[in-house]
């Protein structure tokens, strides 16, 4: 069943600093005002006609409180190494990641964080230890599980409902358990394998698979990022853990397209949260410096831009 409200622990907001729920706020908007600069750059032309950005991209749009809660979460004690698959501007800024580098690898250039070859599908930054992924779905996350097992360093592995469903995903949910590394797995069940709805595809659930696995950490939940931080500050990161977070994808799987409204935006649901919490002026004020700052990131490479859409918007 997917709800916003699913598995949402009431009141979590005040588990946590006005400091530390801003913070991880302000990820949340430098991603969704990031993202509305990669719609811009994509959808215009240069003057000669051609794309300022060539390859496929994959937006998180809508989903911005997965990571940002996560990376809030675990940045002030340590820096976890960080497998995303082909959706990942998202963990890139959250967990650090410089903007202009992002920019510049969807702009194919070689100051990207790839050096402007692994692209949007594949974000790799050796800075914020964060590993680019090869297309395949699922990959990932056998071989973040690899990582960890060699290493035995603190690992963060996100996948979306569809790669949870490869068979690589699977048996790397039962080593981790069987050899108890500490490896938070992030299902990002935005519902949809491109098109197909997780009803469709499947009759059972990933987190009852992970228990069955050993994984006895494994929580279903919606994407309310007080919810997340609590449930990353309850459980035992020593051992595996998995949280299947219902989220949300406002544009299609692949390029900016949108089929009408989405079934929730958790932006919207936030701010009224900080609005009750009596956070709203500083809330505000930090988004439109994070608008401003990510304007003029956008405009440094591609001056004529035309900001409008995303202005309005707002
Ligand atoms: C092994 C494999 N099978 C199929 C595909 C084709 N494919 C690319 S993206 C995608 C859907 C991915 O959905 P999900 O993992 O839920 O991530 P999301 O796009 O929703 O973020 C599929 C089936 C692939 N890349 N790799």
């Amino acid at each position: 069943m997917r709800l916003p409200d699913l598995g949402v622990l009431p009141g979590a907001i005040e588990q946590f600093s006005a400091h530390q729920t801003l913070k991880m706020f302000e990820r949340a908007c430098r991603i969704r005002a990031f993202e509305w600069g990669v719609k811009l750059a994509h959808d215009q032309r240069k003057s000669d006609g051609s794309k300022h950005i060539q390859m496929p991209i994959y937006l998180s749009m809508g989903q911005e409180f997965v990571a940002s809660s996560v990376a809030e979460s675990f940045l002030s004690k340590v820096q976890p190494a960080l497998f995303g698959q082909h959706r990942c501007h998202d963990i890139y800024l959250a967990f650090g990641g410089r903007p202009e580098g992002l920019r510049d690898e969807l702009l194919h250039k070689d100051t990207g964080c790839a050096g402007g070859m692994g692209g949007s599908a594949s974000i790799h930054s050796p800075p914020i230890k964060m590993f680019g992924t090869d297309g395949f779905i699922g990959t990932n996350v056998a071989i973040g599980t690899g990582y960890a097992y060699a290493t035995r360093e603190p690992t963060i592995i996100f996948f979306g409902d569809a790669a949870a469903e490869e068979g690589w995903a699977l048996e790397s949910f039962g080593w981790a358990a069987f050899q108890k590394l500490p490896i938070l797995f992030i299902c990002v069940d935005n519902n949809m394998s491109v098109l197909t709805e997780v009803d469709v595809r499947r009759n059972w659930n990933v987190v009852d698979v992970a228990k069955g696995f050993g994984i006895e950490q494994s929580f279903d939940l919606a994407d309310d990022p007080w919810t997340i931080m609590n449930r990353v500050r309850m459980i035992d990161l020593s051992c595996p853990a998995l949280f299947n977070i219902h989220t949300v994808r406002h544009w299609w799987h692949n390029g900016t397209g949108c089929d009408g409204p989405p079934e929730w935006d958790r932006m919207a649901i936030v701010k009224k949260v900080l609005d009750r919490a009596g956070l709203f002026v500083q809330a505000h004020k930090l988004e439109r410096e994070v608008n401003f700052d990510v304007e003029q990131l956008w405009l440094e490479a591609i001056p004529d831009l035309d900001l409008t859409e995303w202005r309005d918007n707002r």
